[in-house]
């Protein structure tokens, strides 16, 4: 067996993966032509090229507007998971999930989540796959708006809503990583995980990272790729074990960084820092988990017990229950 091919059949988990971003390039386009959606061009070639991360973000948001009966997002849900399955022996995985976008356009909390639900389950019966949802808060939206998200969460108990975390930028394109601490706070007093988008991009900071751990208190980073630029939190944050989901593929487009063994998750993993890998926008960064091993811990250098490190540390920062880690195990 060849060693991208070992790579690529490894059974895998995913954190770090946003629900619309599951959806194949071929559907996005057809349900953008059945509702007319404006998608930003329909040349895959150019639909699928940003220059950056507030750019991306115009098409992530065209996605989440295509996706409007039940059946459209159960059979995303499902088809999400069979394309995951083939593509990198995919185990588990945990969804964002952003219901305030759904809401703009008439959605309700549940009226989103249990057709995704329904799909999700469908495709655990059928393909063994299991999954969690992190709900995820919006950036562009203010701060009051994401307590009462929370508040939604805790009046619509699901078994498998198990965490809040966070997607899209604000208008600024700028991190205010301290200012959902009340949205945090009400989450952890009703028992949810957390976790947060921080430290991605040139505009953010090891700062932070740290306003993420320390003042919202998560219990996982997504990216974080700019802890390296404080050794003293890089430090704090390995003797603690805190989960890293990053993304390399994605950081090729957002960040222009190059694949190798310079590469800032490199530096990560090589500081003893928990790191796993996901593919945070499939279908927009052209990637999938089978792709994150076979090209972005290969081109980083990792070796095979790496990478059955850090698919094992796939596990270890998941927010499922210990039984379901066991079985994946
Ligand atoms: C995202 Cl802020 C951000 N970064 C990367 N991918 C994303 N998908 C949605 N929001
Ligand atoms: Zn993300």
């Amino acid at each position: 067996l060849a060693y991208p091919d070992y790579l690529r059949l490894l059974p895998k988990t995913e954190l770090h993966c946003h629900f619309v971003s599951t959806l194949s390039a071929a559907r996005l386009i057809s349900l953008a032509d059945r509702y007319g959606v404006e998608l930003p061009t329909t040349d895959p070639d150019e639909l699928f090229d940003y220059s950056d991360l507030a750019d991306f973000l115009v098409a992530f948001r065209a996605a989440t507007d295509v996706l409007r009966s039940p059946d459209d997002l159960a059979t995303t849900a499902y088809d999400g998971v069979r394309a995951a399955v083939i593509a990198g022996n995919l185990r588990y995985r945990e969804y964002g999930v952003n219901p305030q976008y759904f809401a703009t356009r008439g959605i309700g909390y549940t009226e989103l989540l249990d057709p995704v639900i329904d799909g999700l389950r469908a495709a655990e019966r059928d393909l063994g796959v299991g999954f969690r949802i992190v709900v995820a808060i919006n950036r562009r939206e203010s701060a009051r708006s994401a307590v009462e998200l929370v508040e939604q969460m805790v009046r619509h108990p699901y078994a498998e809503v198990v965490a809040l975390g966070q997607d899209d930028l604000t208008p600024e394109n700028t991190e205010d990583p301290g200012r959902f601490a009340e949205a945090y706070a009400l989450a952890k007093r009703h028992g949810f995980k957390t976790t947060a988008h921080a430290g991605e991009t040139a505009t953010a900071s090891a700062e932070d990272v740290r306003i993420a751990v320390d003042v919202l208190g998560v219990d996982r980073i997504d990216h974080g790729y700019r802890v390296l630029d404080d050794a003293e939190l890089t430090a704090r944050l390995r003797d603690r074990h805190l989960p890293f989901a990053t993304t390399p593929l994605s950081t090729r487009v957002l960040s222009k960084w190059e694949l190798d063994a310079d590469h800032r998750i490199a530096h990560m993993i090589r500081a003893g820092l928990n790191v796993s890998v996901s593919t945070d926008d499939g279908v927009f960064f052209r990637t999938d988990i089978g792709r994150e091993y076979s090209e972005g811990l290969l081109d980083f250098g990792i070796d095979a017990a790496g990478a059955q490190a850090i698919a094992l540390a796939g596990i270890d920062g998941a927010f499922c229950d210990d039984d379901e880690k066991a079985r994946l195990r």
